[in-house]
């Protein structure tokens, strides 16, 4: 089994927090992101959604998509769970990260991507090239703020984004919150209880162990 991994890119640091976690080791496979080696026809034929991470198994079957490449080692590894464990937790799970992934993650993508020089027709992840446009970097900006001050409401009555225990959901947000310091949009000072959670989440052995 190897992991298809470029460890600086916000993505393929979920896996790797997801795995240490759980106290999984697998093989790497270093990709040469800023040389585009994800856009060749060698990765592109085990992925044709030319992004990282992506899990090949030993029968060759190729895993894109943080969900997908975590759900299989949830399975096959389910201590400690990072999914949830009841029907409810999971679905919370779900929903919390998905949220992250879009309005964290995704808006601090949409940032970067439209105003990054060395982005200027990758301004989407994917096999296919769009230009950039400056009115979603305005708009990402403003869908971060509200990201912020929302997660803030959601951590004042739960210890976690999830509810009571630490999961994916917790990762993704942690990484949108340390992506947006690449576009220099850090936690608003208001924000207190996503701070706190913040500084509790960054303590953790998985979190300083893929910094
Ligand atoms: N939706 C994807 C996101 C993966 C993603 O966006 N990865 C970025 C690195 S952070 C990438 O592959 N970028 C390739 C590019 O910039 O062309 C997932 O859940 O795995």
């Amino acid at each position: 089994m190897k992991l298809y991994d470029f460890p600086k890119a916000p993505n393929p640091r979920r896996v790797n927090i997801f795995l240490s976690e759980k106290g999984i080791e697998v093989d790497k496979v270093f990709v040469d992101l800023p040389n585009g080696e994800h856009l060749s026809p060698e990765y592109r034929a085990k992925n044709p959604a030319c992004d990282i991470p992506m899990l090949e198994l030993d029968n060759g079957t190729c895993i894109s998509q943080i969900r997908g490449i975590c759900r299989y080692f949830e399975e096959s590894s389910p201590n400690p769970p990072m999914l949830g464990s009841t029907p409810e937790e999971k679905a919370m799970v779900e929903m919390w990260e998905h949220l992250a992934f879009m309005n964290g993650l995704l808006a601090v993508a949409d940032v970067f991507r439209n105003t990054a020089e060395g982005f200027a027709d990758r301004a989407v992840v994917g096999p296919h090239n769009y230009k950039q446009l400056p009115e979603l970097a305005e708009r990402g900006s403003q869908r971060l703020q509200h990201f912020y001050t929302d997660f803030d409401q959601r951590l004042a009555t739960n210890d976690y984004l999830a509810g009571g225990f630490y999961s994916l959901a917790d990762i993704t947000a942690f990484v949108a919150c340390d992506f947006a310091k690449w576009i220099k949009e850090d936690i608003p000072a208001s924000c207190t209880n996503l701070q706190a959670w913040y500084e509790k989440v960054a303590q953790r052995p998985a979190v300083q162990a893929n910094p």
